[in-house]
């Protein structure tokens, strides 16, 4: 089948990282719906090892869909529920790899297991032995034959060159898309050949969204391009520049931001501020952490027409390896955002520019505007304009061009627009397209036809 892009005016995703089915069916309902988001990414699914840790996602012991964050007939009802509020439903699926620990025991619904077997899934020889490293363990990224033939930490590792591993994983992936699975990210894809890939998309029963995690490194053989015949990738280098040029450099840089950068096409180019490997582990990228500045990057990134943009929704966490929020048998409690849970994607200004992104879908930028520092602008032609001040002051007294019909418009950074009416400040374009505003440091003004009164 052919790849299905995110398609339609909604393509935003977001990601409600560790959220059980509950509640990510009430939030498609409460919130993705109705702000225009177009996906919800949901944790890994199925049957894992036993821990608190959040990385007991990815390690599967079978493909039962029951797991810390619900049962099948939760997952089943959360996918109605978002299709029901216009929310497609994307699923991390681990296929490169089942678990790690070296000893065995007994997954989250009781399969038991050992390391390389899980009873009526896959024996001994479904897996690679790299003969290397001692342990069988990749370290050296920059080997091909390695990196896709060893094991990622120990993760016991799929041959899926093989026929009867192939099929099993699609039989997984079929029985997500039986219960109206939309799509998938594809965990630790730079693990399995690209053609390895193919083969199981091949396989599927019907068309599906297919993003595939190939974190891009410098100089590794195995690069993010290799993929991009199967369907998105994510574009790591992303949200490193973007925290890089936010941090320390300057936001006019970012008038060619995305492919002039060398990143991806963007057509197949997925994109994020942050994802839940590199909020923990990259000590460069944005987080919830950096608060208002973290807020004016999403805004960039929504506002940006390059890529299909992430937003990440996190719980809360000061070490590494802590889970979310869970009961004392490890099972996912109900978010309570704002209360052990970060919920970057209500945040208002984050929220509402995805409604800019949708308005203004499919439109190319013009009158780029920046100071040669950190003051840029520009349009969404004829459908939107933003302005952002990364300065360390105020800019006041300026007007701004912004090619859009007269007419008062709500701020969508600092006003939500509801049934005609604006919570915050509005902005009067007049008959020329221009408006005159002050910005604050660090802020921004976001105007776009779906919000006008
Ligand atoms: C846990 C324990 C382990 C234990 C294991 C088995 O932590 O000690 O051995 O259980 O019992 C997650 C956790 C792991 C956890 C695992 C299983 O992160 O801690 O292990 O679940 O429970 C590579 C892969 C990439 C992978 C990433 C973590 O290529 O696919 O490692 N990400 C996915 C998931 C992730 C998950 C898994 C895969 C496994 O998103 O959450 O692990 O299912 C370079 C390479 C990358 C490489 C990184 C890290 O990246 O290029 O390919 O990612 O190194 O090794 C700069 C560089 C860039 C570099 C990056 C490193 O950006 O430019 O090249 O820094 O951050």
């Amino acid at each position: 089948p052919a790849v299905a892009a995110p398609s339609g005016g909604k393509k935003v995703i977001a990601n409600l990282f560790e959220w059980n089915w509950p509640s990510v069916a009430s939030e498609c309902g409460s919130t993705l719906g109705p702000k225009g988001y177009g996906y919800v990414q949901v944790s890994p699914p199925q049957e894992h090892v036993r821990g608190n840790q959040w990385w007991v996602a990815y390690q599967p012991v079978s493909y039962r869909i029951e797991s810390r964050k619900g049962t099948r007939a939760q997952f089943k009802s959360m996918v109605d529920a978002c299709h029901a509020a216009g929310v497609k439903v994307i699923v991390d699926a681990v296929i490169n790899h089942m678990s790690g620990q070296t000893g065995g025991g007994t997954g989250w619904a009781g399969s038991s297991y050992q390391h390389h077997v899980y009873p009526g899934i896959y024996q001994s020889q479904d897996f690679h032995y790299c003969g290397r490293n001692g342990n069988n363990d990749i370290v050296n990224y920059n080997d091909r034959y390695e990196v896709q033939n060893c094991e990622l930490v120990n993760l016991s590792d799929l041959k899926t060159e093989s026929d009867y591993v192939r099929s099993r994983l699609a039989a997984y992936l079929n029985d997500l898309l039986s219960l109206g699975v939309d799509g998938f990210r594809l965990d630790a894809s730079k693990h399995m050949p690209a053609a390895d890939i193919a083969n199981i998309r091949s396989r599927l029963s019907r068309s599906a969204y297919i993003v595939q995690e190939v974190i891009y490194g410098a100089g590794e053989p195995i690069t993010p391009n290799e993929y991009t015949g199967n369907g998105d990738v994510h574009e790591f280098r992303y949200g490193k520049d973007l925290a890089r040029v936010f941090r320390s450099e300057r936001l006019a840089y970012l008038r060619n931001f995305g492919e002039g950068w060398g990143h991806l096409p963007t057509g197949v180019s997925s994109v994020f501020v942050d994802n839940h490997d590199t909020q923990r582990d990259d000590g460069g990228v944005l987080t919830y952490r950096d608060r208002g500045i973290y807020a004016l990057a999403n805004a960039f990134m929504l506002a940006w027409p390059y890529g299909s943009p992430t937003v990440m929704s996190s719980y809360t966490f000061s070490s590494r390896d802590a889970g979310p929020p869970s009961d004392g048998g490890n099972k996912t409690l109900n978010t309570v955002c704002y209360s052990g849970w970060e919920c970057e994607h209500r945040w208002p200004v984050i929220a509402n520019m995805v409604g800019f992104r949708n308005a203004t879908e499919g439109t190319g930028v013009s009158n780029w505007y920046d100071n040669g520092n950190n003051h840029i602008a520009f349009s969404r032609t004829g459908r939107g304009y933003i302005t952002i001040n990364d300065e360390g002051s105020a800019i006041n007294g300026r007007s701004y061009y912004t090619g859009l019909p007269a007419g008062r418009y709500c701020d969508v950074i600092h006003g939500t627009f509801t049934n005609g009416t604006c919570s915050g400040p509005v902005i009067t374009v007049d008959a020329n397209g221009w408006f005159a505003a002050n910005i604050p440091a660090h802020d921004a003004i976001a105007l776009h036809l779906n919000a006008r009164l």
